[in-house]
């Protein structure tokens, strides 16, 4: 069963509302005042089921919206989401201003389909009929609405007349709208939240992307607490599941009404990311004021609004009509993904100027060359998913992208972007992190230059260390570091033993004193354990001279088979891993211990236990407690 929702568009008193009922039977406006006004304030729902031909039934979600001026705002928060719209114009009037408003609004969200309807056809004779739809022609042309590829389609909500004609093309229009992607991560930004009587709390909106089934744990953005789904109906039906592109409405267990607003988005946990920048691309309307750097406007995305400040990027204004990228900084944060559409408007007073296309929701805080950025942003806003991913991987260079941040920046599942990687030979997965295969190629470039640096600068030291020599390179996470190192191994363009890594054939080429005093060194104290001879004796008995042995014990540290502890105390590796076991397997008889008792259990003087037991602490083998130290 295939389900659209559709919307209405038009200006106040135009019979949007009627229209809406003559077609479901359902009158929208439900609040008292709007009855008793007899207008629509807030916005409305209906629904309709229309069969297709071929046997299947079409599900049309209605959000009726209203058309007085002061509720612009409402109209955005039921507009955002829609499949296609219903420009409703009435014979009797043709173009008012909200007709101009909302058929704007309409085409900066990109709406791409809909139907123009002339409605109180009853109230005007034929040739008043044909004025207006010529004049509704002009007023279309070039659009998407424009009348050689949708039509206008006169009714009457009073005698029905009409009405048949316009539930076959919306059968014929819905079934040219694109399905949303319901593969996607789900999205469901809230358009209303009210307490039912023996069900608590249920919120409704049009469902963007993806699926929600009951019993989901979902995440509500900005505000980041979980709610559980107790139950899901699809147009005024229970349902086991809503997918994208349905009017949903879900019960939410153990959560009080008051927690949850219109403006918040539901969206499963820990996948997603509220934000209070946006790269953003958008175009000012040719009866627009100039948009200033560093205006203020109103932001409206979805059900939610904000004010955001519009920081352009090498441009002073935007002139009417005009379009232009632009960071938007938000006085309160939301989810936002590329692709979705915006709307501005003014500051003061109130009216739409313009809207556009989030392109990046995690953009860089600082912009060193703005046309350069500009230039990037271009790029990103053409690409759809999958090249979205690509393009995203491609911009974040040798530093890679996350998986996480590939799904918070995208919006797609983690194993959709897992197979996408995979379906992509320019791509490399190192673990958590993907980047690109010239990236790779430019980290391992880099490493080896480093590495010939590092090593004719120190002919006598065998190699360098893994961190040292990540952190020459431009700070590359530890996973991909690894990755990078690995692979170079395997081609056997450099060597890699424990800690040091060093070019193929460029071991320390050692004379054979050298040689002979670095195994004296280090037997020196393998064999003394905790108790260690003082440095100094030690070199001292060497046969080589004193730079040289000085040279050796670098190297020994170096490689971490000795390790210092303070100016004349150092200790083998063997020893420090013996005693490690020794305090480790003290836990089982005590789990404290000070440090006559240390003393005791390993046997050495206090000048030695002092930073053995430090060693221990920084090691986290043993946290201090006052004056003695818990095994951990
Ligand atoms: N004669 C006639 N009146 C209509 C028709 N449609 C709506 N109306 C009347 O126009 C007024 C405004 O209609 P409504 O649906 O509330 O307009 P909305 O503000 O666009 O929702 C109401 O009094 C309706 O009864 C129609 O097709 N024919
Ligand atoms: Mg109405």
């Amino acid at each position: 069963m295939r389900s659209v929702v559709v919307g209405t568009a038009g200006h106040i008193d135009h019979g949007k509302t009627a229209l809406v009922k003559a077609l479901t039977g359902i009158d929208a406006d439900r609040l008292e005042e709007e009855k008793r006004r007899g207008i629509t304030i807030d916005i409305g729902f209906a629904h309709l089921e229309l069969p297709q031909p071929g046997g299947d039934t079409l599900r049309l979600g209605f959000v009726d919206v209203p058309g007085h001026e002061r509720f612009v705002r409402n109209m955005l928060a039921g507009i955002g989401g829609i499949d296609l719209v219903l420009l409703v114009i009435a014979a009797d009037e043709g173009i008012k201003p909200q007709t101009r408003e909302h058929f704007d609004i309409c085409r900066m969200l990109a709406v791409e389909r809909g139907i123009t309807v002339l409605t109180k056809a009853d109230t005007v004779d034929r040739d008043t009929l044909e004025v207006v739809r010529l004049e509704v022609e002009e007023f279309l042309r070039g659009s998407f609405l424009d009348a050689a590829r949708a039509p206008i389609m006169a009714v009457s909500a009073l005698t029905g007349a009409g009405l048949d004609a316009l539930k076959q093309e919306l059968v014929k229009v819905a079934r040219d709208a694109p399905a949303r992607d319901s593969a996607a991560l789900a999205r469901l930004p809230i358009d209303r939240v009210f307490t039912m009587k023996g069900f608590g709390t249920v919120v409704t909106g049009t469902l963007v992307s993806g699926a929600i089934r009951k019993e989901d744990d979902l995440e509500v953005f900005p505000a980041g607490n979980r709610v559980r789904v107790r139950g899901v109906q699809v147009h005024g039906e229970a349902a086991d599941q809503a997918i994208a592109g349905q009017r949903t409405a879900l019960n939410l267990a153990a959560t009080p009404a008051g927690e949850l607003a219109r403006g918040m988005v539901l969206a499963p946990p820990s996948t997603l990311r509220s934000t209070s920048r946006a790269d953003v691309s958008l175009s000012l309307l040719p009866s627009a004021r100039p948009l200033k750097d560093r205006a203020r406007v109103h932001l409206h995305v979805y059900t939610a609004e904000t004010i955001a400040e519009v920081v352009l990027y090498g441009l002073k204004q935007v002139a009417p009509g005009q379009s232009a990228f632009a960071q938007l900084r938000l006085a309160d944060p939301m989810l936002l993904l590329p692709g979705d559409r915006f709307i501005i408007r003014q500051f003061s007073p109130v009216i739409t100027m313009g809207g556009g296309v989030v392109v990046e929701n995690a953009p860089p805080r600082r912009i060193a060359q703005p046309e350069h950025h500009a230039a990037s942003l271009k790029d990103l806003a053409e690409a759809r998913p999958p090249r979205a991913l690509t393009a995203r991987i491609a911009s974040s260079g040798m530093r890679g992208l996350t998986l996480d941040d590939a799904v918070a920046r995208t919006g797609q599942r983690r194993d959709q972007v897992i197979d996408l990687a995979a379906s992509d030979p320019q791509i490399v997965r190192l673990g958590s992190t993907l980047l690109q295969n010239t990236a790779l190629q430019q980290i391992g470039d880099a490493l080896i230059v480093a590495l010939e640096h590092f090593q004719r600068q120190n002919p006598l030291v065998a190699g360098m260390s893994r961190e040292e020599l990540r952190a020459r390179l431009e700070d590359p996470s530890p996973e991909v570091f690894d990755g990078v190192l690995n692979q170079l191994v395997k081609a056997r363009r450099v060597e890699a033993a424990g800690e040091q890594v060093r070019l193929p054939g460029r071991g320390v080429v050692m004379k054979d004193e050298e040689a002979e005093s670095k195994r004296t060194i280090e037997a020196a104290f393998s064999s003394a354990g905790l108790k260690v001879p003082l440095l100094k004796d030690v070199l001292g008995g060497l046969k080589v001279d004193r730079v040289r042995a000085q040279k050796i014990m670098t190297l020994l540290l170096r490689d971490r088979i000795l390790v210092k502890l303070s100016d004349d105390l150092v200790f083998h590796r063997d020893a420090l891993a013996e005693l490690r076991k020794t305090v480790q397997a003290h836990k089982s008889k005590a789990s404290r211990i000070d440090v006559a008792q240390f003393k005791d259990l390993i046997g050495v003087s206090r000048k030695y236990a002092i930073p053995l037991l430090e060693w221990l602490d920084r090691e986290r083998v043993t946290r201090r407690v006052g004056d003695a130290r818990e095994i951990v």
